[in-house]
């Protein structure tokens, strides 16, 4: 076959912006992986001739949707829905669903980009996919909660199934809004099957995966330490969110021997300068998932912390530091903030809480940075290992799945030295994680053909 003309990596770029416009996020995702995938296949005419790039920058499809339900005053609300399913090309479709105001359709792209590379890095089989709708949960009724996950799962379920697509939780979306989920589609479908995880145990959900994603960021950043012949122990942490992620992460650091001394949430950020306990993380656990309240009541509760009102953790001096909340929470001057205090290392826990320029004052000053799709794998990972419950339809116990996760964990670290390792020693974790990711999924596509 004769060589075809390829683009650069700026044209790319250009196509890419060109058919995206104003999905900044998305934009911002393709642009972070695309830089190391051009390095990488330049001499590598395969993936150039399958074009296999342009089409993982291409979701297989993009589901959008109405979602009407009733206010507990009887008012009709009407939502906007979406399922994006980016590439099947190594398992099932798999991602979170997240409801928050701020949901669109570039963010939802983001996120099913990220999680295709993600979920090849895991090992496991999982495509990428991610949904979610642009529903503010907060001040909603128990009920109003039940009929808005109803509704919004009366048309997920025509586009999902155990071997289709397995939906789970992210911002917005926990036990509770799964469980609703669960029972409507089971409702309407009549089958019980592993089509969401996350689920309760009670019902075929898995051990482990309520802390994964948090436990599975700090074990990756154990094995950054040590790799570099360090650990946690006695290093302090600073950690933005208060959810599901954060409070998890929080409470490894705390078992692993380090100091947790910022939390945060869409208000501001408390910090403790004596250190969290686990009844500190306890508080803020049942503050957020069942009081569902503000993170400043801390105050009332714990004596010696400040609350920071409108304001981000990274100012304070750390030597580690874990983004745990959203997107482009942490950009360039923080970086450098960060990096003035002392900082040695900063492990994603959400997905790209790092924006470009943060991420390139972080490669400069040559610290430890582990990216989201790297770091914050293990939620996923358990997840895909509460399907293979699923399908075998029995339940492992506690501690074969801690050792899966913490093996999970070390793997991707593994498969990110692979194709991150520099000759002087250091280690481009954002590179290793692109390429480790990029390479399964584009060694599949390629032996499906054209499709
Ligand atoms: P939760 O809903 O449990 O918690 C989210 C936390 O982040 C809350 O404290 C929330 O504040 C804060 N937050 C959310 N949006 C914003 C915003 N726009 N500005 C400031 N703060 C914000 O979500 P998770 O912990 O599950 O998810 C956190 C991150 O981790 C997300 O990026 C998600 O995609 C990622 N992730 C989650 C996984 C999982 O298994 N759950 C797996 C892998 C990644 P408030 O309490 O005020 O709402
Ligand atoms: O971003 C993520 O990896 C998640 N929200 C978890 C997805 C999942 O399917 O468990």
């Amino acid at each position: 076959m004769a060589v075809k003309d390829h683009v650069n990596f700026e044209q790319f770029m250009a196509g890419v912006e060109r058919r995206n416009p104003h999905q900044t996020e998305f934009v911002q995702a393709v642009r972070e992986v695309a830089e190391d995938i051009f390095e990488f296949i330049a001499d590598k005419e395969k993936y150039h001739e399958f074009q296999i790039l342009r089409r993982i920058a291409e979701p297989d499809r993009v589901i959008s949707f109405r979602v009407c339900w009733e206010d507990d005053k009887g008012n009709i609300r009407v939502q906007r829905g979406w399922r994006v399913q980016n590439n099947n090309s190594i398992g099932p479709y798999k991602g979170g669903l997240r409801f928050h105001p701020s949901v669109n359709e570039s963010v939802l792209k983001f996120l099913a980009f990220e999680q295709t590379f993600k979920n090849s890095l895991t090992g496991l089989p999982m495509g990428g996919a991610k949904g979610g709708a642009n529903f503010n949960p907060k001040g909603k009724s128990e009920h109003e909660i039940m009929r808005f996950c109803q509704s919004f799962m009366t048309e997920l379920y025509r586009h999902v199934g155990a071997d289709v697509d397995v939906p789970a939780g992210d911002i917005g979306v926990g036990a509770r809004e799964i469980g609703f989920m669960f029972g409507q589609y089971k409702r309407i479908t009549n089958q019980f099957t592993g089509v969401l995880t996350g689920k309760g145990l009670e019902y075929g959900g898995s051990l482990v995966r309520t802390e994964a994603t948090g436990y599975g960021a700090v074990y990756f950043l154990d094995n950054m330490l040590k790799h570099r012949g360090n650990d946690i122990v006695g290093k302090t942490a600073v950690i933005s969110g208060a959810g599901n992620v954060a409070t998890h992460a929080a409470e490894k650091i705390l078992q692993l021997g380090g100091k947790v001394v910022t939390l945060s949430d869409s208000q501001g950020f408390i910090h403790d300068p004596d250190g969290m306990t686990q009844e500190k993380i306890d508080w803020v656990k049942h503050q957020k998932t069942v009081v569902r309240g503000s993170l400043s009541d801390y105050l009332k509760e714990f004596k010696g912390a400040r609350w920071y009102a409108g304001d981000r953790p990274w100012g304070v001096t750390c030597d580690v530091a874990l983004p745990c909340a959203t997107q482009n929470e942490l950009n360039g001057n923080d970086a450098r903030k960060l990096i003035e205090n002392g900082c040695i290392a900063v492990c994603e826990g959400a997905n790209m809480p790092t924006d470009l320029d943060g991420m390139r004052v972080f490669k400069e000053a040559g610290i430890c940075f582990a990216p989201g799709k790297a770091s914050n794998a293990g939620g996923v990972a358990v997840s895909g290992l509460e399907m293979s419950q699923n399908s075998e339809r029995l339940s492992w116990d506690e501690a074969t799945l801690q050792d899966r996760l913490r093996s999970i964990m070390r793997g991707i670290h593994d498969r990110c030295l692979e194709y991150g390792e520099k000759e002087d020693g250091t280690v481009d974790y954002v590179r290793g994680a692109n390429i480790a990711g990029f390479v399964k999924v584009a060694d599949a596509m390629i032996a499906y053909g054209v499709v």
